[in-house]
């Protein structure tokens, strides 16, 4: 029976060789049985351009090429803090980039997927840093800028967001119920699926005599969590 694979919030760096381990080991062992694997974002830590060459980006680059080459599609939708990841990157491993918000067909049902963040609107403070961030011309700059400028402006971004984070309440960095509904009505859907929040869950909420179910994502921390998909519905499993 075909399946198709979703991952989130991997948040993969040089610090964590066990997640890098873990991602390995989801991609040669359950990874590889499915017809598609959807990454939903912060799958590194961070990300300050393609021209990074670690050997974390190798490995990574790696792992997903051995399955697009064996005709597994491989999809990424960017996060808050690997929104960096550029064309180069995706055309050395086979990965397609897919935009903001986008609905899929899974075994007949439209489902919209999205990192998540832009879901989170009672964060304000994030949502103006988020605009700037996202706004092509400060992209280029930065992008110009030598790798080891770049890496000193991303720490202190993650130092000042820290910062903030400890000192908002933790309802804010959710997502808005209202807006989740408003956008799945907007996208005439009825399933979400997310990450970003590291909340994994499956919520349903009830409207216009409807059913709409959000599906979230749980991170990456001891063992790798994931969703998977097929023609009889989705579970949650994990990999240790
Ligand atoms: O990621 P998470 O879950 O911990 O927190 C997010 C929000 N924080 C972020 C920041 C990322 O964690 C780190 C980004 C790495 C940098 C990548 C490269 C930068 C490229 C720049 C290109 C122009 O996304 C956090 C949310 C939280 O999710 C929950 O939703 O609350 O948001 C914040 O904490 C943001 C603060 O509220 C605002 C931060 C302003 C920082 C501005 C610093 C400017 C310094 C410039 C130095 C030259
Ligand atoms: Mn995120």
């Amino acid at each position: 029976m075909t399946k198709t694979y979703f991952i989130a919030d991997l948040h993969l760096s040089e610090q964590q060789p066990h997640l890098t381990a873990l991602f390995s080991r989801f991609m040669q062992n359950e990874a590889v049985k499915g017809e598609a694997l959807y990454i939903l974002g912060d799958l590194f830590d961070f990300w300050i351009g393609d021209d990074e060459n670690s050997a974390l980006a190798q490995l990574v680059q790696t792992e997903i090429k051995r399955l697009t080459d064996n005709g597994i599609k491989v999809y990424f939708q960017h996060g808050n803090r690997d929104f960096l990841i550029g064309k180069r990157f995706a055309e050395k491993c086979g990965l397609m980039l897919l935009p903001e918000y986008q609905i899929v067909n899974l075994y007949g049902t439209p489902v919209l997927l999205c990192h998540g963040d832009t879901l989170c609107t009672d964060d304000i403070n994030y949502q103006a840093y988020r605009k700037k961030v996202h706004s092509i011309w400060r992209q280029k700059v930065f992008l110009c800028l030598p790798l080891f400028i770049r890496l000193r402006i991303a720490n202190k971004i993650r130092r000042k967001s820290q910062r903030q984070k400890s000192e908002k309440p933790v309802q804010i960095m959710d997502v808005n119920p209202d807006f989740v509904l408003d956008t799945m009505q907007r996208f005439a859907v009825e399933t979400l699926i997310h990450g970003h929040t590291h909340r994994q869950a499956i919520h349903h909420s009830h409207a216009q005599n409807r059913t709409f179910t959000r599906i979230v994502l749980g991170d990456w921390r001891k063992s790798a969590p994931y969703l998977v998909y097929d023609k009889n519905g989705y579970e949650f499993a994990e990999i240790k």
